[in-house]
């Protein structure tokens, strides 16, 4: 629904309608409480309903790639694959916002522009001219919401059909008989190159930096199977919100065995790495990371488990210079995030397949036609892919113009890096929340896990203010610079910082290098909000 620009005045504002912001919408609104969620896109889905590239699909594994709320939809939803698509999981988005009536609240194509607070209530303001009044303000903004494009002179200069793969065409792109050249091989990267691979006249991959990936081991759900784990789905569920720090449970998701994390890699034979990584290899996905207890804390054991990984790129990727340019070796293994794919590295043995090393040979110009490189090589193609990432974590805050108590600037506040209580509120910015924010688990977890949590927390929260009749809400500064100081031991007590990650926001030219989510996982980090909830909000400020 759009919503003709002028004045309103609800109980809350939240911006986002991507799973953040349906849940808040939803748990508000049965609160009874008057509320208007504010959408960028013309739809629900966030993520999902922009990042439409070919092979676009969850690296989370659907049935805990979910919501828990509803016991009825949980039984009720089919998911088709082990890894849900894009389409399928915005069908999810979609179903969710009709079944529980939520689109009647949301307004589409709505670009907050500011978020002004005047002393008792938040001023939210759309670049359509839409101007709410709130008590309460929610940032439901998405952690990789904000598309970059690489700096790289003569961008526009390009001829050709040129696609983001963040901001794909609704309607989908034929690559039948085109040249394609894409930039960029980060998980969208990885995920696409197969897809376009198959169906172009040829594919050029421009790679600046390899990156770990490790295979799907993507399939059907077999129905008998799902049928058995969904009786018992509540277990499986309190095991993605305390079990392991990630967000997934332990209990088995594919129906193979699981072999139980070693302390360490370090002191073993290749042989012994080998029989440990190997399950875990075959049973795909981002588990491979927990093969190990310290992958990510102890340089030796992750030396182990990303040579493991080298070998098997150079094992699987035919010609021997290729495959060198593929093995990352400039960071920890998971410091950046680890890439789940299907066929990638496969993808380089196919006839019409090359990879351009621009580390060795950079980038100097896009060109009509193609791009040149340092050493003037020229490559032609007919459409251009940029699957060059995201001003993560904190772009879509700071390109608001977020105005806390006496005119404090969030832009300003976080010059030096983002800094919160839990991840979800700000001193100076009272009744303003984070959903999924710097310094709470986020991007390290099962987003939809880290979702409810933060959203269920902050609605008891308000429940709690309704019922003392208290009016505002605000973290204390040293509630505020204690939470952030613990959030960087806890990033320095592991390999995270040594990745020139955008977890560190080191793809942006001038951010500020902070390790922004935490790292201790979605387990500790509950308990710790829960700690903090029944020592009557410690750390909060109420009037
Ligand atoms: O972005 P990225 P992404 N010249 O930042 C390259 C989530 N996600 O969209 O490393 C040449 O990882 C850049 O090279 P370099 C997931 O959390 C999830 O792929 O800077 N190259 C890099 O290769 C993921 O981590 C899913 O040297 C340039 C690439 O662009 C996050 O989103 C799927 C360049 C950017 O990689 C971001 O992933 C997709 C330049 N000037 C995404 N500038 C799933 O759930 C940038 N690059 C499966």
């Amino acid at each position: 629904m759009s919503e003709p620009a002028g004045e309103h005045t609800v109980d809350v504002v939240v911006v986002g309608a991507g799973f953040a912001g349906l849940y808040l919408t939803y748990r508000l609104t049965r609160l009874g409480m008057r509320v208007l969620t504010l959408e960028q896109g013309d739809d629900v889905g966030g993520t999902w309903y922009w990042n439409r590239y070919p092979g676009a699909r969850c690296d989370a594994e659907s049935l805990a790639y979910s919501f828990s709320f509803s016991e009825e939809m949980e039984q009720e939803w089919q998911w088709s694959e082990r890894y849900a698509t894009q389409p399928e999981i915005l069908r999810y988005a979609r179903h969710v916002a009709d079944r529980f009536e939520l689109r009647q609240h949301i307004r589409f194509e709505q670009t907050v522009n500011a978020v002004h607070w005047q002393g008792d209530h938040w001023q939210v303001a759309t670049t359509a001219g839409l101007n709410l009044t709130a008590r309460f303000c929610f940032l439901a903004t998405g952690c990789l919401s904000v598309p970059q494009l690489p700096d790289i002179p003569g961008l526009d200069r390009f001829a050709g059909e040129r696609y983001q793969a963040s901001l794909w065409p609704h309607a989908g792109v034929d690559f039948s008989n085109k040249r394609v050249g894409q930039i960029g091989t980060g998980s969208s990267g990885i995920q696409a190159a197969p897809v376009i691979a198959a169906q172009a006249a040829s594919l050029t991959v421009f790679q600046r930096t390899p990156n770990f990936s490790v295979p799907a081991e993507n399939g059907v759900l077999d129905e008998h199977w799902v049928s058995q784990f969904k009786q018992h789905y509540r277990e499986h569920r309190q095991q993605h919100r305390l079990g392991l720090s990630s967000g997934f449970g332990d209990l088995e998701i594919k129906p193979v065995p699981r072999t139980p994390a070693a302390a360490t890699a370090v002191g073993l034979s290749d042989q012994q790495v080998a029989d440990i990584l190997d399950p875990f290899w075959a049973r795909g996905g981002a588990f491979f990371m927990g093969a190990f207890e310290d992958t990510l804390i102890n340089p030796e054991s992750n030396q182990r488990v990303a040579d493991y990984v080298r070998a098997k790129i150079r094992a699987t990727v035919r010609d021997p210079v290729t495959a060198a340019a593929l093995c990352p070796q400039d960071h920890p293994i998971g410091s950046k995030r680890i890439c789940v794919d299907t066929g990638y590295y496969e993808t380089f043995n196919r006839d019409n397949v090359a990879l351009v090393d621009v580390a060795a040979d950079p980038i100097q110009t896009i060109t009509e036609t193609g791009l040149q490189t340092r050493s003037g090589t020229v490559y032609e193609f007919d459409a251009l892919v940029l699957a060059t990432g995201f001003d993560a974590m904190t772009g879509a805050l700071l390109r608001m113009d977020v105005q806390g108590r006496d005119g404090v600037r969030l832009q300003d506040q976080w010059q030096a890096g983002p800094s919160s209580y839990l991840g979800l509120a700000m001193a100076d910015f009272p009744n303003l929340f984070m959903i999924t924010g710097p310094g709470s688990p986020s991007v390290l977890s099962n987003m939809l896990v880290s979702i409810e949590q933060h959203v269920d927390w902050t609605v008891a929260l308000l429940e709690h203010m309704r019922a003392r009749e208290l009016q505002q809400v605000e973290a204390s500064a040293e509630a505020q610079a204690a939470w952030t100081a613990h959030v960087d031991d806890i990033a320095q007590s592991t390999l995270f910082p040594r990745g020139g990650s955008w977890y560190l926001g080191a793809n942006v030219a001038g951010k500020a290098r902070v390790f922004m989510p935490y790292a201790a996982g979605v387990g500790a980090y509950r308990e710790h909000c829960d700690e903090v909830a029944d020592d009557n909000y410690r750390g909060f400020e109420f009037t």
